[in-house]
């Protein structure tokens, strides 16, 4: 079961990780290598131990595949996840005139007057983003994110090409190819990016009219991120074979340096004492073929009656 699997990872860091301090000033426990394998004919993957936002994972997944490198289209979707990178661009900004924000998710954590600030700022940023073109082009832009390396990596001669096109006509094509790789991180921009990317390498591999995915994540909040990350390749992987028409093999999610915040340590505590539950389905439109097709409506998921979602802070 997925949440055996992820429940094992989880138990493995405490047991075996070692403290460590992060870029967040949050401090971790972590383990450097890992790998789960989830079996997607048996059900989709997403964790029952606790709810996971499944819309939120779809509209994401929907917004790399567009391209799209804007929280706009997110905030569209009342869809938060990246907000605060967006932000933490705006606050600094130069024309940005506000209360002083300087390690404003950390703050937060700590003191409660200034959460309430952090909160009516944030409220004023999406605002501006979701109705202010000029505005949202300047600050609503994450950098060459996920999407752009996705649908437009630059190349040295100023063209660029378009990757996830290109391995799904390789998976139609060439199935036995050795090559069906998509790469998020590209070293010549990582620098502009607003997050480089987490989720950073991918490749499919075809058998017995089966797709299977494989990923490398080189960093990975295993409480918040994870879950999250894990549903979004599974359903990756789910569009890509229904385009194909091939059937969904393995998801084999392999990481870097895995983390637990130690912030999230009651979270991950309480989520280890809960039993998983059923597997739910995930039905795709079959009136749509291709994934450049698929909008959110076409995308749901069914028999999902998980544990309490579980919040904790995120580190950013
Ligand atoms: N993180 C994830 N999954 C994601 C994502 C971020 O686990 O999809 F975008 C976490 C990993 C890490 C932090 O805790 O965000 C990124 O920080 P860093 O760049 O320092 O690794």
């Amino acid at each position: 079961h997925p949440d055996t699997s992820y429940l094992n990872l989880v138990q493995r860091i405490l047991e075996t990780g070692v403290k460590k301090e992060d870029r967040t000033g949050t401090g971790t426990i972590s383990i450097f290598g890992h790998q789960m394998r989830f079996d997607l004919s048996k059900g989709f993957p997403l964790l029952t131990t606790k709810r996971v936002p499944f819309k939120l994972v779809a509209s994401e997944l929907l917004w790399f595949i567009k391209g799209d490198t804007n929280i706009r289209y997110l905030l569209q979707n009342n869809n938060h996840i990246w907000d605060e990178w967006a932000f933490k661009k705006w606050v600094e900004s130069d024309e940005y005139q506000g209360p002083d924000m300087k390690d404003f998710g950390l703050r937060a954590t700590k003191d409660e007057d200034f959460a309430k600030v952090l909160e009516e700022q944030m409220a004023i940023f999406n605002e501006k983003v979701l109705n202010d073109d000029r505005f949202a082009s300047n600050y609503g832009d994450l950098g060459p994110v996920y999407g752009k390396q996705w649908r437009s990596w630059p190349t040295s001669n100023g063209e660029s090409i378009d990757q996830l096109k290109k391995v799904i006509d390789q998976i139609k094509h060439n199935p036995d190819s050795r090559r069906l790789i998509v790469t998020a991180w590209n070293p010549a921009e990582v620098d502009d990016m607003a997050l480089p990317p987490c989720h950073a390498f991918f490749q499919f591999y075809v058998a017995d009219g089966k797709l299977s995915c494989q990923l490398h994540q080189r960093s990975a909040d295993v409480f918040l991120g994870v879950p999250f990350n894990i549903a979004s390749y599974a359903l990756l992987t789910h569009l890509i074979a229904h385009e194909c028409g091939l059937e969904v093999g393995e998801f084999i999610h392999s990481f870097g340096d895995t983390h637990i915040y130690v912030n999230h340590l009651d979270q991950v505590n309480e989520q280890l004492t809960r039993e998983p539950k059923d597997l739910p389905t995930l039905k795709i439109n079959s009136d749509k073929v291709s994934i450049f097709d698929m909008e959110l409506e076409d995308i749901t998921i069914e028999n999902y009656q998980p544990h309490p979602s579980i919040k904790a802070p995120i580190a950013v």
